[in-house]
């Protein structure tokens, strides 16, 4: 491969890589996290949708579930800081704050 065709190559990696980080942030759903309530408080989705957890409030989260097939912890979450994540497994999923145990969010996700 001549040094022409190796930048070239390069250049179509970085592209998809770019195109690949769109991908993520263009979630299916937004559920903010304001004054210590998930708004909104239910979303239905689909197998394979996601959902962009968005603190809006002026103090961290950890949004996390342990529910069965779709359990996931996305660690602190600073002001301002938005965090995907995709369901893959149908059924319900009971989404909770490991810092603010009255805050409560119920995910049905869809065949
Ligand atoms: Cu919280």
């Amino acid at each position: 491969m001549s040094f022409r065709h190796k930048v070239i190559a390069g250049a179509v990696l970085a592209n998809a890589l770019a195109l690949a980080a769109l991908g993520a942030l263009a979630a299916d759903f937004r559920v903010g996290q304001k004054d210590q309530v998930f708004t909104p408080d239910t979303v239905t989705l689909s197998v394979g949708q996601s959902l962009n957890f968005v603190n809006d409030d002026d103090w961290d989260h950890n949004v996390y579930s342990e529910s069965s097939g779709n359990a996931f912890d996305i660690g602190l979450q600073a002001p301002g800081a938005e965090t995907s994540v995709a369901f893959d497994t149908p059924g319900q999923v009971l989404v909770l704050c490991r810092i603010h145990p009255k805050m409560k969010l119920e995910i049905t996700v869809s065949e």
